[in-house]
């Protein structure tokens, strides 16, 4: 079998993405704005603002991020008996927001994402989502940028509520790999957060981070490399944690991909 990178390295079949603040910075005018409207609409006077919306993101997922605020952040608002239900209307509510918001003019990709993934595809390697956020936002997002990514170019979205333990558990990384056929040394993940890192070394993924505002400071212990962000070669990317395998480029590309060490 022919093998790239390192004598000794299983060869690189697939790329693992996470989305929100890795394909897009989704999180700031995205989500946190879908969920300010989808409070205003029941009638809730609660307004996560940027700085709060930044602590609130050290629980993932819409749903576990509503209870969080609840008990640390807003302790005395009366809680209805059915407080499960009440939080899935509400997220609910959040989700047709965030779509809207995403068809009414979106939110761009990162810089090198569109690149990355046509030239990945290019080299025959596979694709794949691996995000706490819901199915319905994937799609929403990529068919809202410009122009629209198919969703058909990953072979596996593995998203939301189809694990019970969401990220940094390891749990939907578990979950694209099996559905990939792939063991952890074939593949690589890419993130953004603490979160995403910690989920995808525990499933055995050496992880590219690339950072954003509301990541910059997180700790990355355990990823390989972490930059600000996949780059083009006229935007080229810093290294902030990491050791480059020997290239020329200063923005990731299918070879760069292939002589990082697994
Ligand atoms: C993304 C998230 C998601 C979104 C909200 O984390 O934390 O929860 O903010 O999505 P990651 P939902 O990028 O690590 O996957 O409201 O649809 O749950
Ligand atoms: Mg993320």
């Amino acid at each position: 079998m022919a093998k790239k990178g390192f004598p000794g390295m299983t060869q690189l079949k697939a790329l693992i993405f996470d989305v929100d603040g890795t394909l897009a910075d989704t999180e700031r005018d995205g989500h946190r704005v879908a969920f300010n409207r989808a409070f205003a609409g029941a009638g809730l006077d609660w307004e996560w603002d940027v700085a709060l919306y930044g602590k609130l993101l050290a629980i993932t997922g819409g749903k576990e991020r509503i209870r969080h605020y609840l008990d640390y952040y807003n302790p005395e608002f009366r809680r209805p008996a059915q407080l499960q239900e009440f939080i899935a209307a509400l997220h609910q509510a959040k989700t047709r927001h965030y779509t809207a918001l995403m068809a009414a003019g979106g939110v761009p990709l990162r810089s090198g994402v569109r690149r990355l993934l046509t030239e990945a595809r290019a080299a025959g390697l596979r694709l794949a989502i691996a995000t706490t956020t819901t199915p319905e936002n994937v799609r929403a997002l990529l068919e809202n940028v410009q122009p629209p990514v198919p969703l058909s170019w990953f072979e596996v979205v593995a998203a939301g509520d189809v694990v019970d333990a969401k990220k940094p558990a390891p749990d939907i990384y578990h979950y694209a790999l099996q559905h990939l056929g792939l063991a952890p040394e074939q593949c690589l993940a890419f993130e953004d957060s603490g979160n995403g890192v910690r989920a995808a070394r525990a499933a055995g993924l050496t992880t590219l981070i690339t950072t954003n505002d509301y990541t910059h400071d997180h700790d990355f212990s355990g990823a390989r490399l972490v930059l600000t962000h996949l780059g083009e070669p006229d935007q080229p990317f810093d290294v902030l944690q990491g050791g480059l395998p020997v290239t020329d480029k200063h923005y990731v590309d299918v070879s760069l991909l292939h002589a990082l060490p697994r």
